[in-house]
Order: structure tokens, then C-alpha cells, then sequence
């Protein structure tokens, strides 16, 4: 039986969902105390992922691109970073990254997700040349790229401000930014697992300057390592405030601690119903956010398809070359075929439509079906 006070509590969170109220700090960590049966906070969130997209689950036929795994930094969750001397450590010349970029438009891709280590000694023009080159030779590939950890990176090698920066490389190709990079903002815990890295200020002084610039956005969380309910909570709540003043984020991928070939190996990855409940809550706090993203590949396919009914309305794309979570042990496959990921959407009760970045419909030629249209204008 649920204990009187965490039951009212939770009816007055219900009432305020039901009535279309936005809820606070106490409300969310509510939402997380597991005195609270998991299946009547993906009701709620359920309701609320009705309300906004009915029974539609969205996808892209993506890629990835990390052009370099050396770092100056040691974040304690990442597996994929290397030394500079490390036989581990690669960094990919121009003919590879244009590869891929053939690869990727030969597959009918619409986004490349471009993310990578602060190589110690590439310049600031590599970074930008990726950008520049891939865009020049396959311009209807949008590119996602660079989060604020790199863009701080690039504010430090050109001593520009980062307006300057996002700005030079939106000339260049830039077309948004992932959502990575954010972690746990709140530095009880950011200054245990990535202490020299971009802080909060510099995550949202990079966003919201993307914003201001006219980018899109995403933004990330990753949970189950050092966090605390509290934490999380506070961590949403500041991705809402700024979304109220720029309205610039599209999505929102609640990332799942993968442990393996990590400095906090010890630590166990989180359960199915833990990564649940982080889209449930994540669906009912972010009133404002369009999207909830249920990244499949850190899921895995059966979560991602039940998450679909508490509060996730994507399951991001068919992917190709992720690197960062299959080196921390994820299992789940590198590639999804289109077929598979709609059938996957099918059985789960849901209605799949292709998007591209910007979250447009696309059509695609039945003749041939690597190429592509918009069918839609932004519906965010
Ligand atoms: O910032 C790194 C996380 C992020 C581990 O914008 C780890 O559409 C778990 O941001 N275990 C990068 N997580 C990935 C990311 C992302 C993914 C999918 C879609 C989008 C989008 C963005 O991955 C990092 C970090 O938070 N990460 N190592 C690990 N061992």
C-alpha cells in the first residue's frame, strides 16, 4: 500500500496533469519515488504523449560520424575517449569522412550526427572543414553537430566569442546541435564525472546562442551513475527554463549510464523500469518540449517500443557507426532497417512517420528511395 502522504501528494500531480498545470520540483520528485507504481506514472505521461502527437512515433534514417576518439578530457562515463598515444586513439582523414558522407546519402540518409573528442592537437579549421567539406559535397545531408563541449573547445583555439563560433559554422554547413554534452548539470554530481569539462553556464550559454542564431536544438540527460532523484529533477527543470525563453529545443533523449570500460564499472546499469520511469517523468515535466526521444540503441529495441506508450513519441533513427555506447557495452545492433523500425513501431500499438531533423515529414520517391522531399513545413 502506498504510504498516505506520497499517495495525496501524487493525486494532486495527477489532478494538475489531467488539468493541463505545469509541474514543480516537488511534483518531480514525486513522480520518482518509487512508493509510486511505475504503471500509473506512464499513464499520466501516456496522456500527455497522446495529447501532443496521438498515436504517431517518429523516426529518421541517420548516421553517425565521431571523426576522433582522442580527448584532452576523462570524462569517468565514457568508454569511447582515448590518450593521444594510445593505439586506441584514431583520428579520420578527409577521404574517410567524405566516405561516409557518400555512404550515407547512397542510404538515403537525411542527418548525420557528427559528435567527437578535443583532439589535443587538431586546429579549429579540421573541426570546421568536416563541416564545411561534407556540406559542400552532400548538401541535403542535414548535420548535427558539435555540442557545447566542443564549441567551447572552439571558443578556447580561436579566442572568438561563441556567437562567433556557432555563426562560422553555420556558414559552413552547421544545420543544429545534438543534445549531448548536458550529463547532470547540478555540480554536486557534474564536478565528480566530468570536472573540467563545459559547465552548466557553458551548456546553456551555447544554447541558447544557437537559439538566438535561428539553430535548432536537442538536450540530453544521463542518469543512473552518481545522481540523485534531486538532481535530475533540477536538471529538467532548468532545460524547461530556458526553453521558455528561446523555445529552441526539439527533443529531449534521457541517456542511460552504460557502465562497461568506464572509470565507474562498478556501478550497474540501469534497470528497464528505471529508464521508464525517466521518460515518464521527463514526458510530464518538459511541458514545453515537444519531443521525447527513446534512443533505442542505449534502450534496447523492446524498452523503446514500451516506451512508446510512457511518454516517448521517437525513437531517433536506423543509425549507422554509433560508437559511444556500443564501446561502453551497450548489445543492441548497429543498424535498424527502415522496415524493422517501422514494424517495431507497428507492434507497438503506434503510427510511424518519417521525419528529418527538423521534425518535417518526408516523402520519399517509390522509384527510387534514396531520394527525398519534405512534405510538411516545421511543425515545432
Ligand atoms: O554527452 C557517454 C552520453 C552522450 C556514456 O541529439 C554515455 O539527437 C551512457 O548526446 N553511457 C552523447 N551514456 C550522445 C547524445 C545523443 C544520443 C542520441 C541522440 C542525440 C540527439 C544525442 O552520450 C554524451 C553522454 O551524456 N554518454 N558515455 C556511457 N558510457
Amino acid at each position: 500500500m502506498i504510504a498516505s502522504s506520497v499517495a495525496r501528494r501524487f493525486d494532486q500531480v495527477c489532478g494538475k496533469v489531467e488539468n493541463g498545470q505545469r509541474l514543480d520540483l516537488e511534483d518531480g520528485l514525486t513522480l520518482y519515488d518509487p512508493a509510486i507504481p511505475l504503471p500509473e506514472v506512464g499513464r499520466l505521461a501516456d496522456l500527455v504523449r497522446r495529447r501532443m502527437h496521438g498515436d504517431v512515433a517518429y523516426y529518421n534514417i541517420n548516421t553517425h560520424l565521431n571523426p576522433t576518439n582522442v580527448c584532452i578530457y576523462r570524462c569517468r562515463f565514457c568508454a569511447f575517449r582515448s590518450d593521444l598515444r594510445d593505439p586506441k586513439g584514431y583520428v579520420m582523414g578527409e577521404e574517410q569522412i567524405l566516405a561516409r558522407g557518400r555512404e550515407a546519402f547512397e542510404n538515403g540518409c537525411t542527418e548525420m550526427h557528427i559528435v567527437g573528442g578535443l583532439h589535443h592537437k587538431m586546429p579549429y579549421s579540421w573541426y570546421r572543414g568536416i563541416i564545411e567539406s561534407l556540406h559542400r559535397e552532400y548538401p541535403s545531408l542535414h548535420l548535427k553537430a558539435w555540442t557545447p563541449v566542443e564549441i567551447g573547445w572552439f571558443e578556447f583555439l580561436t579566442k572568438w566569442p561563441v556567437r562567433r563560433v556557432l555563426a562560422d559554422l553555420m556558414e559552413a554547413g552547421l544545420g543544429s546541435l545534438p543534445g549531448g554534452g548536458a550529463e547532470i548539470f547540478h555540480p554536486e554530481v557534474r564536478d565528480q564525472i566530468c570536472e573540467h569539462k563545459a559547465d552548466a553556464h557553458k551548456w546553456f550559454e551555447v544554447h541558447r546562442t544557437a537559439h538566438e542564431l535561428g539553430l535548432r536544438s536537442n538536450c540530453t540527460m544521463l542518469y543512473g551513475h552518481l545522481e540523485q532523484p534531486y538532481h535530475r529533477v533540477d536538471h529538467l527543470l532548468r532545460l524547461r527554463e530556458l526553453q521558455d525563453q528561446t523555445g529552441g529545443f526539439q527533443t529531449f533523449i534521457p541517456l542511460a549510464f552504460h557502465p562497461d570500460n568506464t572509470q565507474l564499472d562498478h556501478l550497474r546499469k540501469p534497470s528497464a523500469l528505471e529508464d521508464l520511469r525517466n521518460i515518464a517523468v521527463a514526458r510530464l515535466m518538459l511541458d514545453n518540449v515537444a519531443h521525447i526521444k527513446a534512443y533505442w540503441i542505449m534502450l534496447g529495441i523492446e524498452t523503446a517500443q514500451i516506451a512508446l506508450h510512457y511518454g516517448a513519441d521517437d525513437l531517433d533513427g536506423t543509425v549507422r557507426h554509433e560508437l559511444i555506447y556500443h564501446d561502453a557495452g551497450a548489445t543492441t545492433p548497429e543498424f535498424l532497417s527502415v522496415d524493422r523500425i517501422e514494424a517495431l513501431i507497428r507492434e507497438a500499438g503506434c503510427q510511424p512517420v518519417e521525419r528529418d531533423t527538423l521534425y518535417r515529414r518526408i516523402v520519399r520517391d517509390p522509384e527510387d528511395r534514396r531520394r527525398w522531399s519534405v512534405a510538411e513545413p516545421t511543425p515545432v
